[in-house]
């Protein structure tokens, strides 16, 4: 920039910051490794989906890395933290932008991806998100997509699924966190589809992402004698509103979303986890040569337990992105790319792919958002005394 005198010395002065730490239309720096980054919440609430993520990643740099990486030059994943809030994953995707990173794993939660997720599609550094589930998160713009299955495709069928069990079911009573991108998005989705099996709620609660008493809000909820009680809310909230439900009496069915869907809640309703379903865009059972790779790394890497939908989800995201860079870089070679041309050029490939994961085969529609095919839904069994416990897949 040149300078343009005092009164604007201070526009001056962000221009050049802005073309000092943006590496874009430098060559791709591929020494070490074909530049990659993750941005996962490892710390705050949201870190018990980070911790089933984490895991997931770890598998799919092995895998690629065990298979030649990008045609002989190593996948190389820097993960950032980015705690559980929006500035914390604007400041790891900035810093990981800056890095030089050719693609982003991340942000863990909607509510972050709202904010970060516009950031990157600005700096055209293709995202795929492994476990955001809000209506609108592709339409961010061209650089945006996705491998978790959306509330609209997913959560409803754990609705279907209570009425299967209990044909009877009149009195819906609806739970959700008013401060959170997921849990506004999934209930409005969860809403609908029980006015649409004329089970119109007969109540609907709103509760913020750190209460931890929800006394006030339950009592106004059994005041109306709900018989199917159905939450939005992410992990902890969650846990712990469900632990006081049954405190306060509450015997009938419990249908959750994706906030609830980790085994990491165990710890938080214990006991009273029991019998909760929640839909699943994971099979452990599903029988193909992806499945059976990644079930064999994850229990040879955590000793014989059945791995959480999450695992699975940030595994496929690296794996989307391995697979697009070596189709990539054998018809137009990363070296000597410049970053930017390399970053649009992989989001094309990403999106143009079909994919073997272990959540089945799954593509892209031109706006980012994931093509699966095969959903589940789960029930929590929780062995005697409450400690841990299992997601079975309903048949
Ligand atoms: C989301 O934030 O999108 C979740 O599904 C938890």
């Amino acid at each position: 920039g040149r300078l343009l005198g005092v009164g604007t010395g201070l526009l001056t002065l962000t221009l050049l910051a802005g073309c000092a730490t943006d590496p874009g239309s430098q060559p791709l720096d591929l020494a070490g490794g074909v530049p990659v980054g993750a941005v996962l919440a490892l710390t705050g609430n949201a870190n018990v989906y980070g911790q089933d993520q984490k895991i997931g990643l770890e598998l799919a740099l092995q895998h690629r890395n065990g298979a030649g990486g990008i045609n002989g030059n190593p996948l190389k994943l820097a993960l950032e933290d980015s705690g559980s809030d929006e500035p914390g994953a604007n400041a790891a995707f900035t810093l990981q932008i800056n890095r030089g990173v050719l693609a982003l794993v991340g942000p863990t939660l909607s509510q972050q991806a709202f904010s970060a997720d516009p950031i990157a599609q600005r700096r055209g550094v293709p995202v795929v998100a492994p476990s955001n589930t809000a209506t609108g998160i592709p339409e961010i713009g061209f650089f945006i997509s996705r491998v978790s299955a959306q509330s609209s495709v997913i959560a409803p069928l754990a609705i279907d699924r209570a009425l299967s069990i209990q044909p009877g079911l009149k009195r819906a009573a609806v739970f959700y966190a008013q401060d959170d991108a997921y849990s506004t998005a999934e209930t409005t989705i969860f809403q609908t589809a029980l006015k649409q099996k004329g089970l119109d709620p007969v109540t609907v609660q709103r509760t913020q992402l750190n209460d931890q008493d929800f006394q006030n809000q339950i009592s106004a909820a059994l005041r109306e004698k709900p018989d199917l009680i159905v939450l939005s809310l992410q992990a902890v909230d969650g846990g712990n509103l469900i632990r006081q439900l049954r405190e306060l009496g509450y015997k009938g069915l419990i249908v959750a979303g994706n906030g609830m869907n980790t085994p990491n809640i165990y710890p938080i309703c214990q006991k009273y986890c029991d019998g909760l379903l929640i839909a699943q865009a994971y099979s452990p059972e599903l029988d193909t040569p992806a499945n059976t790779a990644f079930l064999k790394a994850f229990q040879a890497a955590k000793g014989g337990a059945i791995p959480p939908q999450l695992t699975a989800q940030a595994y496929t995201a690296l794996q989307v992105i391995g697979e697009a860079l070596v189709r990539l870089d054998k018809r137009q070679p990363l070296k000597g790319a410049t970053l930017a041309d390399a970053r649009k050029a992989l989001m094309e490939e990403i999106l143009a792919g079909t994919y073997a994961t272990p959540l089945g085969e799954i593509r892209f529609t031109p706006e980012g958002e994931v093509v699966q095919s095969q959903f589940f839904v789960a029930q929590v069994r929780m062995d005697p005394g409450g400690r841990s416990g299992r997601f079975a897949l309903l048949k």
